[in-house]
């Protein structure tokens, strides 16, 4: 099961108590204070790891809880500090806190990690409390408390570029050509129900990542069809890959697709549809494909790559045109939109 989305509750560890007591040892009067620090509290941590492919574990354990701080004990030993708790998620996931709304984490690279509950510190020991009028004290603090929050945790897939198109269009044939995701692939509409990332290996070096989403249909907006749920998986590729069925296999027009996916695209956020893009005329070898690649390019500025997947013609001029437009971009992410509908 693919999980995108989870609420989860945060807690993080209280810090240990500070400590009173005195010196005390034979022959040794009035050897003073000695009562140690409580040690600081565990923080939970969300660290972004390639390993992980969504929030499933998230929906399974909702309470994540570090360790508390250990209390100051005498002879000046401070309380040893609480194991972080360490969450492990998928590269793409943003963390809010539940309550205020507020941002916590964005974490958008490998091993990028970010605390969304504190752990509290330790209570000072009276050792802390000496000074030279009052030598004796016999004063400590309790720890503080650890932060506790609900945090909505959502998944956006990062990607550089996300294949956009109407169901049975063949953007999971596409990916299975191109990359080393091999995710089902059928002759009916909505085989692919949750993103798959795959990895396009260019030569020995370079590699960039694409992003297959489940197929949209005119009125996705409106929640026809799987709705516009996986779109804010698109939201942050750096460009987008319009697949059309150009044999018209569902009885549909390529040309109308297209304006279809353009206009359900900026219907989810404005802007989507201008990203930086190509076109992969997929399904060459069916009757029709000839005449609506020629309307195609009659019509369309951006670039068009015909192939045909299922038999991985053209593979290499469908990696080579992403890997140029990729190359066209700035090296920078694409600015995260500021808000998206639906
Ligand atoms: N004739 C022909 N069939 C193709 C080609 N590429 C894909 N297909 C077929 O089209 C059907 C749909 O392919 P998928 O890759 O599952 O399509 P999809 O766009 O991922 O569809 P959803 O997951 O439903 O959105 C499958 O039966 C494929 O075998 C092609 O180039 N030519
Ligand atoms: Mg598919």
């Amino acid at each position: 099961m693919f999980v995108d989305r989870a609420r989860v509750i945060a807690c993080a560890g209280d810090g240990g108590n500070g400590c009173a007591s005195f010196r005390r040892e034979k022959f040794l009067p009035f050897g003073g204070p000695n009562g140690g620090n409580g040690g600081l509290g565990g923080s939970v941590v969300f660290r972004a790891v390639t390993g992980e492919q969504c929030l499933q574990t998230l929906k399974y354990k909702q309470h994540w809880e570090a360790a508390r701080g250990e209390h100051g004990t005498g002879k000046d030993c401070h309380g040893r500090r609480g194991d972080d708790c360490i969450v492990l998620v998928p590269i793409g996931t943003l963390v809010h806190d539940d309550d205020t709304g507020e941002l916590l984490a964005d974490l958008a690279e490998e091993n990028q990690e970010c605390v969304v509950a504190r752990g509290g510190v330790g209570g000072k020991g009276n050792l802390h409390f000496a000074t030279p009028t009052n030598r004796a004290p016999r004063q400590a603090t309790p720890g503080e408390p650890g932060e506790r929050r609900t945090l909505q945790v959502d998944l956006k897939v990062v990607a550089d570029i996300g294949l956009v198109g109407y169901p049975n269009a063949g953007k999971s044939t596409l990916i299975s050509a191109i990359s080393d995701a091999h995710p089902k692939t059928a002759p009916y509409p909505f085989t692919t129900l949750h993103p798959n990332v795959g990895v396009v290996r260019v030569d020995a070096e370079r590699r960039f990542t694409v992003a297959d989403i489940p197929g949209l249909i005119d009125g996705a907006h409106l929640d026809v069809g799987l709705g516009h749920g996986f779109l804010r998986h698109i939201e942050r590729c750096r460009a987008l890959c319009y697949v059309l069925d150009l044999g018209g296999v569902d009885g549909r027009d390529p040309l109308d697709d297209l304006a279809a996916l353009r206009r359900e695209l900026e219907f989810y956020l404005e802007g989507l549809s201008r990203r930086p893009a190509i076109i992969v005329a997929n399904k060459t070898d069916l009757e029709s494909a000839t005449a609506n690649l020629q309307r195609l390019q009659a019509q369309e500025s951006l670039r068009i790559v015909p192939t045909c997947a299922e038999l991985m013609e053209n593979r290499e001029e469908v990696v080579e045109a992403m890997r140029e437009l990729l190359a066209s971009l700035p090296t920078t992410p694409a600015p995260k939109p500021p808000t998206a509908a639906g």
